[in-house]
């Protein structure tokens, strides 16, 4: 009987000729840099990769609007309240995005979102760190939405349709957001003393967090290797950690303020940035949970969602009604 079991499940273990058929479909279509869409078969390790990374984003997405939102009632000026309030607006949109981008793998958004609540699902290191000052919002501007856009414009071209699409309008939103940020870091940096010294002590507070912001080290990142290979992922994190450097290493100059990284320099021989060694230790543990702001927005977020109830009921019954409208 056991070896008949054994024999079964060997059995089941060796692709069927349509199930062979279909993974030959899907290599070519990765090897000849198209796209899968939601009705196209994909093995079952993408699509859960593809959830996971996706959703997560979103999850960071709507986590990450937390640090700016506490700054709208204190914005320094009518204009800068309009601007980060239509900033925070945008994060919003862009979780919405890429849920129903995740959506579309096959998991409803109510599961995604109770992963999130129930600490289920990682969200990006970044916010898990308070923004203390008014000059926080330029430094999350500049180096957290810059370091965002270094990951997420070769996410334009994730061989997965509907996050590759998604990708595409957040970034042209996340370029505004970044240059926004700048500007609030030179204009502190060119005002008073006190400004300057607040804008350089975001940047020295934002630096190493914003450059973990892209995973940990190649050799560390269990991912990368098949998630490059399914070309969702087209640059390794390490890579992409390189670009942003030889980004910030150059922008910081107009800012007339510096980066807190004595070991910085470009090495021409190996065409490589150096950059201080970055505390992996900590990383692992804000990733845990265990990060100075983890609790604060893990409970904010519970709260909002309980807060949120009335409206997702209202909008239930009201889509339901018009469900039976048109049936009528
Ligand atoms: N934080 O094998 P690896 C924004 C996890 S939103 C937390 O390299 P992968 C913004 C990783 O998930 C920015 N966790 O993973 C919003 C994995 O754990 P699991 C969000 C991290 O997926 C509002 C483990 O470590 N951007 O910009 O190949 C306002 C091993 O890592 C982090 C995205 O989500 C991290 N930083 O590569 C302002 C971009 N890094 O899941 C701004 C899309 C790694 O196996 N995502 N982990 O348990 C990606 O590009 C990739 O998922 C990552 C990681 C590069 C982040």
């Amino acid at each position: 009987m056991a070896a008949t079991t054994q024999n079964d499940s060997q059995l089941s273990a060796v692709p069927s000729y349509e199930e062979q058929q279909s993974q030959a479909r899907f290599d070519a279509i990765i090897d000849d840099d198209s796209r899968i869409e939601p009705r196209d078969w994909m093995p079952e390790a993408y699509r859960k990769t593809l959830t996971r990374q996706v959703s997560q984003h979103a999850h960071s997405e709507i986590i990450g609007m937390q640090p700016e939102a506490n700054w709208i009632t204190r914005a320094p000026s009518l204009k800068r309240k309009a601007i980060l309030i239509a900033k925070v607006q945008d994060e919003a949109g862009h979780g919405l995005y890429l849920y129903s981008a995740a959506e579309t793998l096959g998991t409803a958004r109510d599961e995604l979102n109770e992963q999130l609540l129930t600490g289920r699902a990682k969200y990006s290191s970044i916010f898990n760190y308070p923004a203390r000052t008014w000059a926080d919002m330029g430094a999350i501007g500049w180096l957290v939405d810059g370091a965002a856009i270094a990951n997420q414009v070769p996410l334009c071209r994730a061989s997965y349709g509907p996050y590759g699409r998604a990708m595409v309008r957040i970034c042209k939103e996340e370029s505004f957001h970044q240059r926004q940020g700048f500007e609030i870091l030179l204009a502190l940096s060119r005002g008073t003393e006190a400004q300057k010294k607040m804008a350089q002590d975001a940047i020295n507070r934002f630096y190493e967090p914003s450059l973990m912001m892209f995973g940990p080290p190649d050799e560390q990142s269990p991912n990368s290797k098949q998630s490059m290979a399914w070309k969702i992922k087209r640059f390794s994190n390490d890579d992409l950690r390189q670009r942003f450097v030889g980004m910030i290493a150059e922008q910081v100059k107009v800012l007339g303020l510096t980066l807190p990284d004595p070991e910085l320099r470009f090495d021409q021989e190996s065409g490589k940035w150096i950059h201080k060694d970055l505390n992996w230790d900590e990383f692992m543990s804000v990733i845990k949970g265990g990060g100075p702001m983890n609790a604060h927005r893990m409970e904010r977020r519970r709260a909002a969602h309980r807060e949120g109830a009335w409206v997702r009921e209202a909008a239930a019954a009201y889509a339901n009604k018009q469900a039976q409208s048109e049936v009528a």
